[in-house]
């Protein structure tokens, strides 16, 4: 299946390339006139919500110019951290880019408490059905950055069933075999084939 991802991040493009292309399809950035659509966030609502939203945002900026066969993805995501009772969690967007990870950082100086979690909801709109899928990925946030793989949060992000190092430090192949995208793609994929087909 062609599947159009409409995202302004190409690191999630090329994140969801490795993930879904070897099971079959093929992701592209949904692009208007070259550009990618400006989707609005509402704030206040839950990673799900804002899902829901942005896909609604793409499929009416998209009617009718996308033939059959074809599938609108968004994907909404966040990162909660235990001690910060969840935050930035839905702000994750606007919180690095104003504080930043170093806020982050300054935030939890002192905290011995550092679990967190990434959270992923993809939605995929498909021939007028909408089909959801989450991933999470458990790990701790690290007192320093480290490493200038991935991007957003992943210098600070040490997830669980790893090694010891920061999603930053991981390849893009270590990272999508623990990711809350890869989770949430993989669990798509499955809704558009099942194993038993
Ligand atoms: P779109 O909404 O246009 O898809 P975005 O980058 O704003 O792109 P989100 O709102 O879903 O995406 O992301 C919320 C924040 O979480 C944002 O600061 C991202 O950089 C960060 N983030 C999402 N996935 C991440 C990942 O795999 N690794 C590190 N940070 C991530």
């Amino acid at each position: 299946m062609e599947i159009f991802f409409a995202t302004s991040n190409s690191h999630k493009v090329s994140e969801a390339a490795a993930i879904l292309d070897p099971l079959g399809h093929r992701v592209q950035p949904l692009l208007l006139n070259g550009r990618p659509l400006e989707l609005v966030e509402p704030q206040a609502e839950g990673i799900e919500e804002v899902a829901r939203s942005k896909l609604e945002q793409a499929v009416e900026a998209t009617s009718g110019m996308l033939g059959s066969q074809t599938a609108i993805l968004v994907e909404d995501c966040g990162l909660f951290v235990d001690s910060l009772g969840g935050f930035p969690g839905p702000f994750s967007s606007y919180v690095e880019s104003t504080i930043g990870l170093q806020g982050i950082l300054s935030l939890m100086e002192g905290v011995e408490s550092r679990g967190a979690e990434y959270r992923a909801v993809a939605v995929l709109g498909f021939e007028g059905e909408t089909l959801r899928s989450s991933g999470a990925c458990k790990g701790v946030i690290s007192t320093t950055a480290s490493g200038s793989n991935g991007f957003g949060y992943d210098p600070i992000f040490v997830p669980e069933e790893g090694d010891g190092r920061t999603c930053g430090e991981l390849s893009p192949h270590e990272k999508s075999q623990v990711s809350h995208r890869a989770r949430a793609l993989k669990g798509l994929s499955e809704l558009l084939n099942p194993p038993s087909k």
